[in-house]
């Protein structure tokens, strides 16, 4: 009956209760605590099998040799890591083995940066979680496995209707032995605005504390004065500082000359002089070429003093060429993808540059059979999430010519698409290197490269040329986040925005040139806690949850909202949670260590005068039937 009446609520049938359901009917909200969670789960796989999942509908479906991933079988006890010499003996003691060590090390982003470059961020913790064990079996000699942050947070809340809190402690305890990585924002954290210093730090301490060892901290304009309440609060919390540099322009093209070899050099001192343990060299797009990264390696490495860990991205193809070279160069560290999440808009092939480097003096010491099973495991998952491949077909030179990151190509691609744009690509591109110019040639990176991002779009829209945005007497309305950034709501790039740019966007306003932080009162922690709390009918709101409030309160609260109604979804199979069940078809989804949900689908009924759909189902053996509005 609870269900019943539920799925009868006004609010429910007209869809709209993905937002203000919870604020708007507390009476419900009373009543779906009561409801146990096999009910909620049985409501969910039922809507989603009578009326497909929203972002999967009208999409490819995967094929139908796809099966169910198996993890490889573990091949020893988990052999002592690098987690286990950061537990034993601190952050810069991990820091001065880096250095020492001859082999390259290896961080595997599949986890993170691998599905946010090819499938739109929407790996489920579900088929993380599972492998992991592998990882730490058969692969201890990872540096780190790069599994938390950037946009995964975000999304695990908006999307995936999952913790991403969750998520990190499940890895955690599934790979004692490697230290995991997340990708932190610095003072955008994990969000896209500045955040009050003590929500930063709130953050960094939480996440800290639930299990990430290695936080990579950039800042999206490089200004590492922006970048210092973050990497204060890691080392503060005992964790690796990887303090990262961003990488955009060339090196070596005269051109580009704000962003030469002394630029870098300098910033790694910087980052250096900040506390930085480990100086990243974040290359987001993809741009460092394998002989200016033999210049860059070689000097950061003289000059700096830190062990150096390489990110890059695989958009042109060259990205293994890059790595040989930086590994030549004796840089310490470099990430790669498995090979089934590599390539294109992703990382380098893990395995490719394991087997690049076998019997040479930094030989990485993994195992390729563990690297081969690790990857298969992969390829099964991949096929699961075919409704968010981009279609990207090939690598891409022409990221030279926009520098979009890997995890915004595609990306921007598809909103372009979504605009009627997709014919006018090429000028999308064009366009996105001409508002570079026109904003001083800065960083582009989340959240700067969606400021660009948003620029360029707008412009090929309404056929505006630079010229035209620039010239004074042209009235031009500019984009809600190109204002922000103006304002100097994300800092500053090396020598300010140009001043011209900023007076044709702000008109007579004055820009804050100082550091956004140093303006934005600290956060009332506790008062945030109970407005949380009073929004979900005075249920506790512990310090991860806070945390996840702090960074965007209404994806939050709809996340928590869902959570009332559907329960755990998050230990559904991928295929159960895209895309629903057929009749006949058994599950299991084991929603707490030990209990476990059998769930067979008897069948589905028909639409009934209400416009509602029976749904049969046996839940460990005993029958359910659900019933669900039909709303195709
Ligand atoms: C989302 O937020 O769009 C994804 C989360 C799941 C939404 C549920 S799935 C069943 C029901 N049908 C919809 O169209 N949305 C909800
Ligand atoms: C992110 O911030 O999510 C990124 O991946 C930046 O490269
Ligand atoms: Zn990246």
């Amino acid at each position: 009956a609870f269900v019943e009446n539920l799925l009868k609520h006004p609010t429910f049938l007209d869809n709209t209760y993905h937002t203000k359901f919870i604020d708007e009917t507390p009476d419900l909200f009373q009543f779906s605590k009561r409801r146990d969670r096999g009910t909620k789960v049985l409501t969910y796989i039922a809507d989603i099998t009578v009326n497909g999942h929203p972002e999967t509908k009208e999409h490819p479906r995967p094929g139908a040799h796809v099966k169910d991933p198996k993890p490889p079988a573990l091949k020893a006890e988990p052999m002592m890591g690098t987690r286990n010499l950061l537990e034993q003996k601190g952050p810069q003691a991990v820091a001065d083995w880096m250095g020492q060590q001859r082999p390259l090390l290896i961080t595997d982003t599949t986890m993170r940066d691998g599905h946010q470059s090819l499938l739109a961020t929407r790996m489920r913790s579900h088929d993380m979680i599972k492998v992991a064990p592998s990882y730490a079996a058969n692969l201890p000699q990872l540096f780190s496995v790069e599994c938390w942050g950037g946009a995964t947070f975000d999304v695990a809340y908006r999307f995936l209707q999952e913790c991403p809190w969750q998520r990190l402690r499940d890895l955690r305890a599934a790979m004692p032995n490697v230290m995991t990585q997340m990708l932190l924002r610095a003072s955008n954290g994990v969000g896209y605005t500045n955040y009050p210093d003590n929500v930063v730090q709130e953050f960094v301490r939480v996440a800290a504390k639930t299990g990430v060892d290695v936080f990579r901290v950039f800042d999206s304009l490089n200004w590492v004065e922006n970048m210092r309440v973050a990497m204060d609060a890691v080392i503060e919390n005992g964790k690796i500082c990887e303090g990262a540099i961003c990488y955009t322009g060339d090196i070596n093209d005269p051109d580009r000359a704000k962003y030469n070899l002394k630029y870098y050099v300098d910033m790694g001192k910087e980052l250096r002089d900040a506390g930085a343990h480990v100086l990243g060299l974040k290359d987001m797009a993809g741009l460092l070429k394998p002989a200016a990264a033999r210049q860059l390696f070689r000097a950061l490495k003289s000059e700096v003093g830190l062990p150096i860990h390489f990110h890059t991205h695989d958009t042109a193809g060259v990205a293994s060429a890059t790595i040989l070279a930086a590994s030549e160069a004796g840089v310490d560290a470099v990430d790669c993808a498995m090979d089934a999440l590599s390539g294109n808009t992703s990382q380098a092939t893990l395995g490719s540059v394991v087997e690049a480097l076998k019997h040479t003096d930094r030989d990485t010491g993994l195992s390729m059979q563990a690297v081969r099973e690790i990857s298969d495991y992969w390829e099964e998952v991949r096929g699961h999430y075919a409704a968010f491949e981009t279609g990207m077909q090939a690598p891409s030179s022409e990221v030279y010519l926009h520098e979009m990151p890997g995890g915004q190509f595609t990306n921007l691609k598809a909103q372009a698409a979504s605009l009627g744009l997709e014919d006018r690509w090429p000028e999308v591109a064009r366009t996105y290197a001409d508002v570079n110019q026109m904003f001083g040639d800065i960083v582009k990176v989340t959240p700067s490269s969606k400021v660009v991002g948003d620029m360029a779009l707008m412009m090929v829209a309404q056929g505006l040329t630079r010229a035209e945005v620039e010239d004074v007497d042209t009235e031009v309305s500019f984009p809600d986040s190109v204002v922000d950034m103006m304002r100097g709501n994300l800092g500053q790039p090396p020598g300010g925005f140009p001043k011209s740019i900023v007076k044709k966007v702000l008109k007579d306003e004055k820009p804050n040139t100082e550091r956004p932080g140093k303006h934005l009162p600290p956060a009332d922690l506790e008062a945030l806690r109970r407005e949380a709390s009073d929004a979900m009918e005075g249920r506790e709101v512990d310090d991860e949850d806070l945390s996840g409030y702090l960074m965007y309160p209404k994806v939050f609260l709809d996340y928590m909202g869902r959570h009332r109604i559907y329960g755990p979804v998050r230990a559904l199979p991928t295929k159960t949670f895209f895309y629903g069940m057929e009749p006949g078809e058994e599950i299991s989804a084991e929603i707490d260590p030990g209990k476990t949900l059998e769930i067979r689908l008897q069948a589905v009924g028909d639409t009934n005068e209400d416009g509602e759909v029976k749904v049969f189902f046996e839940l460990n053996g005993q029958p359910r039937v659900i019933r669900v509005p039909n709303r195709l």
